[in-house]
Formats: C-alpha cells, structure tokens, sequence
C-alpha cells in the first residue's frame, strides 16, 4: 500500500540523477560526466596552472575546489570530479613525487625492494589527508545539487608507477616484478589498497557521494594474471569502500577481456572503453552492474556533426537502466572545450 505524506511534510528530497544511474534505478535520461572533465582541456585551468607545480595546486584546497568546479559551470555535466591525481596520497606520505609537465608522474627513487614496502604506509586521515579533505568540502559546498566524484589510483596501476618510475607504456619492469617475486607483489598492492581506500574512505567523508577507482594500465594483464596477482588486492580495496555506502565505479583501459574480472571485484558499475560495445559489456556483466563509457575520446576532436554522430551511436547502444554517459577514457588535453560543452547538452537533452 502506498504511504501517503501528510500535506505539511515536504517531499523526499530525489537523489541525484547520477547516483541513481549508478545504483541501477530508471532515469528520465543518462546522466554525463567526462573523465579528465577538470584541468586539461579548459583554459580558466590553464591561467590558474601558470607559475603553480601541479601538487602544489593539488594541495591547496580553495583553488583544487575551483578547478573541480569550472567544468560543471561551463559544460552543465551532472557530476564534478574532484581535481587531485592518483599520486597525491603517495605524496601525503612522503614518497618523493613531482609530476612534469607533459610527462606525467615521476618518482625520485623508485620501489623495487621488500625494503621499499616500509615507505608505504597508510596515510592517516586527519593530518596527512587534511587538505584532501578541505579540498572536498569546498568543493561540495560549491557545487550545490550536483554530487562529487572521489577517486583514487586502483593498486596494479599505482604500482606501475612506483615499480618503472614514472608513466610506462608497457608497464615490462611491474610485471616482471610481479611474475618474479610473487610475494613482494603481492605485499606491494596489499598496501597500495589501504593507500587507496584511506584516500577514497577520506573523500566520502568529506562529501563525495560517489567514487571511481582508476585501474588505467591494468589492461596490459592476462585474465590469468589478473586473477592471481591483482583481483585479491582488489576485493580488499572494495570491501572497505562497500562499508561507506556509495557507488563504486572501476575503470580501466583496454580491458575488454578483463570486464568480468572488474565486475568480481565488487565493484558496482564498470567503466567501458571505446573498444568493448556497451550491448558486449551488459551481456557479459548481467543487470546486476551498472555501466559508464563509451565514446571515443578522439570523437572529442573532429567537428561536431562527427563527434554527435558517434555520441548518438552510443547512447543508442547503452542499456535502459544503470547507465552514466562518459567518454571511454579521459578527455585530450587539445579537445575544444566547446565541443564537451555542445556534447553535455546534448546528453541532457535525451529523453527516455
Ligand atoms: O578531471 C580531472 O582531470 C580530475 C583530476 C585528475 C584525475 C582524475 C587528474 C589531474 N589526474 C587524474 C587521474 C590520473 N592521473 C590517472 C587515471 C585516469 C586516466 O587514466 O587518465 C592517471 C593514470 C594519472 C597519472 C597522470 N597524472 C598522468 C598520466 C601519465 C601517463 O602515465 O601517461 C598525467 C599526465 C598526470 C598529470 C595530471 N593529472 C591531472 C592533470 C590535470 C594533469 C596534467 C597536469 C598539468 O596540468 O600539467
């Protein structure tokens, strides 16, 4: 029977449209958020990036919240994510990285030894995550409605940078490390997990109401491989995070033999990229998962009439239910922001 509200009690407040996507529930359309939405791409970011080290504007609250808010006021997406990178909770516990402009993220003395391990310890919350937290909570507080994605580096692909050194393309020294000496492996992503969930554990904390966890690289992996010496780290990483109650979103790229390896992690939806169809990804993954992706980032960076081609062949394709429109990695730092802004509106004016 259905509950009638007394007339001077106010309705339910309705959740956002992208945490009920997320959770699976009917939407009137798909909500959108880019991956790499903030920074990159957006030139108020690059005024406020002059003269900064990108960990420094990471660690000053009041402009990491400006930055996770210039995409949401330009494009009109339904989600901000917070503007950090996977690195930043290595850093608050003292590992020596900077990350170079047009290289990415490089480590001064690389982990390689069970006598490294002792450098990754888990961050406490209150001082080495403080300005994580600060950073959350101005950006909630800015944002109103619209609801903030927390995030972390996922253990395999925050190892390949501790293991090379910096960005790696095959990751070739992570996997002989892994397939060398199996039990440092293993003790390595242990601690990457915790490094990981007291990050996420920290955001949520301060406001963030979903999180995505970046496996970037794990795509080089077998199934096999993925099996043995990443998915145990994986499930401990998300049986924290289930303990928070938020929608838990896991993304990797070039995983398509791997999608059901990333569903039995626990988590709730799997990113897809460009190279998996959506009907491929819910036939695999069943109605139990939600699924966000895919379009090619590089649709991105052909003319409009292009990139709304490829956008409408997408959305057509996507699942009814449990379904968040993104890119199917993050957006080209050359992309025209104006494209992202006509692809946002043209997401929000899909209609069931
Ligand atoms: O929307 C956003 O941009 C939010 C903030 C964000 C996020 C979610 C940044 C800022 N980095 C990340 C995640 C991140 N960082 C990932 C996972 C997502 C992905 O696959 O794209 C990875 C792999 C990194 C590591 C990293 N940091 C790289 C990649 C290097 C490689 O291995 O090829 C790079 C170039 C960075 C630097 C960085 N991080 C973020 C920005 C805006 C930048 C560029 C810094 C600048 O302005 O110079």
């Amino acid at each position: 029977m259905a509950l009638l509200l007394p007339p001077d009690r106010p309705a339910p407040p309705v959740a956002p449209l992208l945490l009920r996507a997320l959770r699976g529930e009917e939407v009137p359309r798909p909500p959108v958020w880019f991956m790499r939405q903030a920074g990159r791409s957006l030139p108020e970011y690059r005024e406020l990036r002059r003269g900064r080290r990108m960990l420094d504007l990471c660690g000053t609250p009041e402009l990491a919240a400006e930055v996770t808010l210039q995409p949401v006021r330009r494009h009109g997406v339904d989600a901000a994510i917070l503007f950090s990178d996977i690195v930043v909770p290595l850093e608050a516990v003292g590992v020596d990285v900077e990350i170079r402009p047009g290289v990415g993220p490089v480590i001064g003395t690389p982990v390689r030894t069970r006598a490294d391990l002792a450098r990754l310890r888990e961050p406490e919350p209150d001082t080495d995550l403080a300005a994580l937290a600060a950073a959350v909570r101005l950006s909630c507080d800015g944002l109103g409605d619209t609801p903030l994605i927390g995030f972390a580096g996922a253990p395999f692909t925050l190892a390949s940078y501790l293991v090379e050194g910096g960005p790696s393309k095959a990751q070739a020294r992570t996997r002989a490390l892994m397939l060398a000496e199996p039990a440092l492996w293993a003790e390595l992503l242990e601690r990457l997990a915790g490094i990981a969930a007291a990050a996420i554990e920290t955001q949520v904390r301060a406001g963030a109401q979903a999180v995505q966890v970046f496996d970037s690289w794990v795509g080089s992996l077998s199934a096999e491989q993925y099996d043995r010496h990443v998915l145990p780290a994986m499930r401990v990483l998300m049986q924290r995070l289930s303990a928070l109650g938020v929608p838990v979103i896991v993304f990797g790229l070039g995983t398509g033999h791997l999608l059901e390896r990333l569903a039995a992690t626990g988590a709730d939806v799997v990113g897809v990229d460009w190279r998996t169809p959506l009907p491929e990804a819910a036939a695999r993954l069943g109605p139990g998962i939600a699924l966000q992706g895919n379009l090619d980032p590089a649709a991105c960076l052909a003319p409009w009439d292009v990139c709304e081609r490829h956008a409408r062949a997408v959305l057509d394709s996507a699942p009814a239910r449990g379904y968040v429109f993104n890119l199917g990695h993050g957006v080209q730092p050359q992309t025209d922001p104006g494209i992202l802004t006509q692809l946002a509106a043209y997401v929000r004016e899909q209609h069931a």
